[in-house]
């Protein structure tokens, strides 16, 4: 966090900050939603693990509420429809893999491509965050953690059979996860954080997650290079 924006001063009650607040609240709100469909695929797909998925499905939901009532706290009504368009692809590729029973892609999208994601927004948002907020994604993102290594633990354990199925997984998710980033540059602005910031944020917790299930630092690098093509 720069001295600059811990500095800033924000309005979280003027126009500007809760216009933009009204997308990246739907967005996490959606989100969250999608999340708790996911590990519901997921359970459903790893009936060995269906009652921990479900508890981390339930997880989601909750975080869902908390975040609605950091909107209402700000008297801000979420763009939901706005969120449902801003994932779209995303939830494409996921029902995709789902649907087709690729485990692996499943839990790549789903556990480390979109909870590192989601740790690196929530991490960036604590320090700009309303008292309210704040102490809620404090709470939040405590979670995302848990969600993060299940996905670590699976992936690891059947790394050989999956390397070449997770390399095209990643070459397909990078590129989006880019594009919705650029999409929602300026209203995180607004919000006191900062695009690079996050995606740096985004690839340390990603890169990270890849070498914890296996792979090389010369391969990591030639999987994240896959962003640049956004
Ligand atoms: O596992 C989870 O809880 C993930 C669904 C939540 C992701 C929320 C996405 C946040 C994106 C915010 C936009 C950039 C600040
Ligand atoms: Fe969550
Ligand atoms: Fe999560």
């Amino acid at each position: 966090m720069s001295e600059s924006l811990s500095t800033q001063k924000l309005d979280y009650n003027s126009d500007t900050y809760r216009d933009s607040f009204s997308r990246i609240n739907g967005i996490v709100i959606e989100g969250e939603q999608e999340a708790y469909d996911n590990f519901i695929s997921l359970a459903e797909l790893l009936p060995e693990f269906s009652k921990e998925l479900m508890k981390l499905g339930k997880m989601e939901q909750g975080h869902r509420k908390s975040f609605e009532a950091c909107g209402k706290n700000l008297n801000v009504i979420p763009d939901l429809e706005m969120a449902k368009y801003f994932f779209a692809d995303l939830r494409q590729l996921f029902q995709t893999a789902a649907t087709t029973s690729k485990i692996a892609t499943c839990l790549l999208i789903q556990s480390l491509v979109i909870e590192s994601f989601a740790i690196a927004a929530y991490h960036n948002y604590i320090p700009v965050a309303d008292n309210f907020a704040r102490k809620i994604t404090q709470s939040v993102v405590k979670d995302e953690y848990h969600h993060l290594n299940f996905g670590i633990l699976w992936l690891k354990q059947h790394f050989q059979e999956i390397k070449a199925e997770l390399e095209t997984a990643n070459r397909q998710i990078l590129p989006i996860i880019l594009r919705m980033l650029n999409q929602v540059e300026s209203d995180v602005k607004v919000l006191g954080m900062n695009k690079l910031e996050l995606i740096e944020e985004f690839m340390v917790h990603y890169g990270e997650s890849l070498h914890q299930i296996g792979f090389k630092t010369t391969e990591i690098l030639r999987l994240s290079s896959q962003a640049l093509t956004a």
